[in-house]
């Protein structure tokens, strides 16, 4: 009977051990939802990461900087409409207020990867490292997919830092 009993004392072991888990994520004030990595053709040198970052602490937070293994330079990166032209921005911080949250996304904000190490591949991981304002880091290990382009604010995305 003892051997019937075990198969579901390691499922409340391992149940125990996820709510341990997120209990410690939730603990930190930011967590992260739905991270990706865009998957870009091999000639591709930069791409962009986006996600849904929540804050669930008391009071407003940022993410100040960004890094990943997986690139020479990360940067935070916004999208604006300049004249009716979308351009990319470089900006200082992103913020997340208070019990709120922020969504990353193509067209808007972004984490960009410049200098790609070695070209990525969809279904491979990559790490990447969110630095706060309050000092703390948070590292993600973002799956890399393709990401269909919604209408043409996009296509000036790839072409944004070569065209300068
Ligand atoms: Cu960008």
């Amino acid at each position: 009977m003892a051997h019937f009993a075990l198969p579901s004392l390691r499922c409340a072991l391992a149940g125990m051990a996820l709510a341990l888990a997120s209990q410690s994520v939730l603990a930190q004030p930011l967590s992260i939802e739905n991270a990706q990595v865009r998957a870009v053709p091999p000639v591709s040198t930069t791409t962009a990461a986006f996600m849904v970052m929540h804050n669930r602490g008391d009071s407003d937070l940022a993410v100040v900087d960004a890094r990943s293994p997986a690139a020479g330079v990360t940067e935070l990166h916004n999208h604006v409409d300049v004249d009716g032209v979308m351009q990319m921005r470089r900006l200082t911080e992103i913020g997340v207020p208070a019990g709120g949250s922020v969504e990353l996304a193509p067209g808007g904000l972004h984490l960009m990867l410049i200098d790609l190490v070695a070209p990525l591949h969809e279904g491979d991981e990559v790490e990447v490292t969110l630095v706060l304002d309050s000092g703390e880091t948070l590292t993600l290990s973002v799956p890399v997919q393709r990401i269909e382009v919604m209408g043409g604010g996009m296509q000036g995305h790839g072409g944004g830092h070569r065209g300068h």
